[in-house]
């Protein structure tokens, strides 16, 4: 089997370690990437290189869409030796112990946030990951699925275009084939189209709709409260067909901001162009005269809920970055404290 991988927007001007041939993550299980070559798919573990790197920051660890070195051994061990640099990356907080950042999708050209129209969309969680996909580089977009049960879709589509400034919102239905053609040109060759939403939104459903097969397992819907259940575990690259590719992610329910304030400010370019013409460059938008911010909220051009979603993204972003600089300075201080140790171990006679 042979596989062009130009269909998925292989950049050839990457330069590759000696002996390696290049490939694209399709998914990761404990440590062994799926990796899709030129020639075919191989399963391949992680060479020490990358181990080591990732002890220090797990960032560096291979995730989905990465464009990967892969090399065959004599004795047929197959690994990956390098993950190439990265043109975008959509990152989270993995835990709340410590900040640090999980890469959800790698290499993806635009990242559509995900959120059922029915029963009906929650219009912080839309906020908080335009942030992130705002963040990662890529270009944002909202697909609003399941519009075949809501009474006006359009009206839907129409009030969540405010609060995604500068992101195309689709309104679609994968069921009824509906909007599938506007996502078209995002999954075109050589494109990549990442998936980020809730577990239940349809993100399976509509992989599979664009992929004309079923390549992801969905979930049955319960009855009782219209929800689904949780059924992919894995974040997954599927090729489609005429080329591209969409990258499908398990349901992201909470995610947590990380050194996202370019996502932030983008996501909520109306707001942060209201606080850069207030009168004080460091208004807290309380009491100050001139407050751009507070006359938009008093005329309602601005409504309280999306100028309070913006302040808690801030202060989350804040707080993390905070957090971050302690447990970096923290690190720092025990490594000086090691060399300083060796260096007496070597002067002794
Ligand atoms: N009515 C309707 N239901 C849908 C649509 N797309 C997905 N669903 C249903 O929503 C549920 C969750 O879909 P799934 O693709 O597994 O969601 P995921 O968790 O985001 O991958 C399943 O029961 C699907 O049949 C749609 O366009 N219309
Ligand atoms: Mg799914
Ligand atoms: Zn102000």
């Amino acid at each position: 089997m042979t596989f062009d991988l130009a269909s998925l927007g292989w950049d050839a001007s990457h330069r590759l370690p000696d002996d390696a041939r290049p490939g694209r993550v399709t998914r990761v299980d404990r440590g062994v990437c799926t990796v899709l070559c030129a020639d075919g798919t191989v399963r391949a573990s992680l060479a020490g290189a990358i181990l080591s790197a990732a002890a220090a920051d797990p960032v560096r660890l291979p995730c989905a869409g990465d464009w990967v070195a892969v090399r065959t051994w004599p004795d047929e061990r197959i690994t990956v030796e390098a993950v190439l640099p990265r043109r975008t990356a959509i990152v989270r907080r993995t835990s709340d112990k410590d900040s640090v950042g999980q890469v959800l999708a790698a290499n993806v050209d635009a990242a559509a946030v995900v959120e059922p129209m029915h029963p009906e969309p929650d219009v912080g969680r839309i906020e908080r990951l335009l942030a992130l996909a705002w963040e990662s580089g890529a270009q944002p977009l909202v697909v609003l699925t399941k519009c075949d049960l809501a009474a006006d879709p359009g009206a839907v589509a129409a009030e969540i275009a405010q609060v995604a400034p500068g992101a195309e919102v689709l309104a679609v239905s994968a069921q009824r084939g509906d909007g599938l053609a506007a996502l078209a040109p995002h999954v075109a060759w050589g494109r990549t189209l990442a998936l980020l939403g809730p577990s239940g939104a349809g993100k399976s459903t509509l992989v599979n709709a664009l992929a004309g097969a079923v390549v992801m397992g969905t979930q049955a819907i319960r009855r009782a409260d219209g929800k689904g259940r949780h059924t992919t575990t894995y974040r997954a690259l599927i090729p489609i067909p005429d080329g591209g590719a969409v990258l499908d992610t398990p349901g992201i329910r909470a995610v947590g901001l990380l050194d996202a304030e370019e996502g932030l400010e983008r996501a909520f370019a109306d707001v942060a162009d209201l606080a850069a013409t207030c009168r004080f460059a460091d208004c807290r938008h309380e009491e100050e005269p001139g407050c751009a911010v507070r006359a938009a909220l008093e005329a309602g051009d601005l409504t309280p809920r999306r100028y309070e979603s913006w302040q808690r993204l801030q202060r989350e972003i804040a707080y993390e970055t905070r957090r971050k600089d302690v447990r970096l300075q923290a690190e720092q201080r025990a490594m000086w404290k090691r060399i300083h140790k060796e260096a007496r171990g070597r002067s002794r006679p």
